[in-house]
């Protein structure tokens, strides 16, 4: 397969040339440049804790980890905020928050559909595009010649879909999310315009909360316990005090009739829980809700004869919540397998860039919690794992710092656009050429907008690089300094420690460089 060069591609394109039904076209110096297809696999809240190819203690994902096999992996990847919708955002635009618009989940804002997106750019280009399941911008996806969305955070369970035509005349499937969103993404995939190179973004929603397994993988995780991680009794001092507001705990905030698959009132419940009902099970036919009591009714049964109490009660709630967490990604990984085997079959994995990522990463109990948000390393990183046999050699392990601002860009450069001056990410294409090469940032910039929302996160700001953390939590109190070298587990804020006076002068002033370069608006 010929390789090209981006300049030169940008000249093909003007200069198009179809061959065939192959979509190929010549460059500028006379080589052949056969656009890729992209298959874009975004989970939800998928940690990389629990991706094999990350070195996972805790499960195993083989399919996920073939990408980084027969591609490559990032091993420093990050988003920009924390939460689902921005980061979604940022995928679609290139840009940070107070750039696309969309800085919160909370809150009615919708996302500007008007707005550039990378899908957009490549559907002009003539590129079929589609986007299935879980979308979380508010507004319609546009970009895409078939879309069909969730509402909001959707079901695990006989899921409800939408398309343009409104939630209104949602289409109901029987069956599990992960496997349905596959499905469709395979027959829009088998049904598509042969004549067009194609964008399928295939959206899972999961493993979010809460973390209802597919029925078939109820049992697996049954016979062990879970390692857990070092800083599941995190007492959050030594840092900022806000850490301590949270409301993300494993001890205090995982609800027993929601989370934890009880049917009835837990006696040592909080009052507060008694008014919530378990939601998947409801939307279950009688058949799926035997396979589902027969396996959680005797284990809450056996709970509720002796509740364990204190730092046993801890273990048990945490063993609960990552055991379904990890059920939950067993599908994700079998449907990764699905899409791989249709790629071979079809003769598509050659020419196909395949990446897998997840919207943000997840507290797997590092310091008590689950969820994200917050600037720890946990939520922060983003998996990134990318197939393109024309570009990567097998099992290439990337040390740059990458940003979900960058996928934009990288996408647009792969099939010779342009990319908008308005984006603020880097095609990571030169890194991909040399996977060694220097010339890459060294810090990012990172803000989370929501305050003290659903659980209890302050607004931050900071900048990462490759040793240091400066957290600004700029409407509490003040700055936090974390050196990943020395404290990996994020538990010291060395801010006011003498011997670090010189790194924090330096990371205030990576941070003012960056709010400059990337044009944010005073606090
Ligand atoms: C829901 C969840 C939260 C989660 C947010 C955002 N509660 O509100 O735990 O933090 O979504 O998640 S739930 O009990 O309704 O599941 S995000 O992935 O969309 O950002
Ligand atoms: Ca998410």
């Amino acid at each position: 397969m010929a390789r090209f060069s981006i300049p030169n591609c940008v000249t093909c394109l003007r200069l198009v040339c179809w061959v065939g039904l192959e979509l190929s076209f010549l460059s500028a110096r006379g080589e052949e440049f056969r656009r890729p297809n992209i298959v874009f696999i975004f989970t939800d809240d998928h940690a990389i804790q629990s991706i094999g190819a990350y070195g996972s203690k805790i499960n195993k994902t083989p399919h996920i980890d073939r990408l980084a096999r027969e591609g490559g992996i990032f091993l420093n990847s990050f988003c920009g905020n924390s939460i689902c919708g921005p980061s979604r955002a940022s995928v679609l635009t290139g840009k940070h928050s107070h750039k696309n618009g969309f800085y919160t989940n909370s809150g009615g804002a919708e996302f500007d559909g008007t707005q550039m997106t990378f899908p957009k750019l490549l559907q002009e280009a003539g590129y079929s595009t589609a986007l299935v399941g879980k979308w979380h911008l508010k507004s319609n996806p546009t970009g895409f010649d078939y879309w069909e969305v969730v509402p909001g955070q959707g079901s695990y369970y006989n899921p409800d879909f939408y398309t343009s035509t409104g939630q209104d005349k949602m289409q109901r499937y029987e069956g599990y999310i992960t496997d349905i969103t596959t499905d469709l993404g395979l027959q829009w995939l088998e049904g598509r315009d042969q004549d067009k190179p194609f964008l399928l973004m295939c959206q899972q929603k999961a493993p979010h909360r809460t973390w209802a397994p597919n029925l078939k993988h109820l049992y697996n995780y049954d016979d062990a316990p879970v390692p857990e991680p070092d800083s599941l009794f995190d007492d959050w001092t030594g840092r900022s005090q806000t850490l301590a507001g949270n409301a993300m705990s494993i001890r205090d905030h995982l609800i027993y009739q929601w989370d934890m698959k009880f049917q009835e009132r837990v006696p040592i419940a909080n009052d507060f829980e008694s008014r919530l009902r378990e939601p998947e099970r409801p939307r279950m036919t009688p058949k799926q809700q035997a396979v589902w009591d027969a396996y959680y009714e005797p284990r809450n049964a056996a709970f509720l004869a002796s509740p364990p109490a204190g730092v046993d009660l801890v273990r048990w709630k945490y063993q609960r919540y990552i055991k379904n967490y990890l059920r939950c990604i067993d599908s994700v990984d079998e449907n990764v397998g699905r899409i791989l085997s249709y790629l071979d079959e079809n003769g598509l994995s050659e020419n196909t860039i395949v990446i897998y990522s997840s919207d943000q990463g997840f507290y797997l109990g590092e310091h008590g919690w689950y969820d994200k948000r917050w600037m720890y390393e946990e939520s922060l990183r983003m998996p990134f794992l990318i197939r393109w046999p024309e570009k990567i050699q097998p099992g290439t392990r990337f040390d740059q710092l990458l940003q979900n601002i960058d996928y934009a860009p990288t996408l647009l450069e792969a099939v010779g656009l342009e990319v908008p001056e308005e984006i603020q990410g880097a095609s990571i294409l030169p890194i991909l050429e040399d996977p060694d090469t220097d010339d890459w940032r060294k810090y990012l910039y990172y803000h989370y907008y929501e305050h003290l929302t659903e659980h209890g996160v302050p607004r931050h700001e900071g900048v990462r690089g490759e040793r240091f953390k400066l957290i600004n939590f700029y409407s509490n109190d003040g700055l936090e300094l974390i050196d990943l070298k020395t404290d990996p587990n994020e538990l010291r804020d060395v801010s006011g420690v003498r011997e670090y006076a010189g790194v924090l002068e330096e990371m205030k002033t990576q941070l003012k460089r960056l709010r400059d370069k990337y044009d944010l608006p005073s606090h």
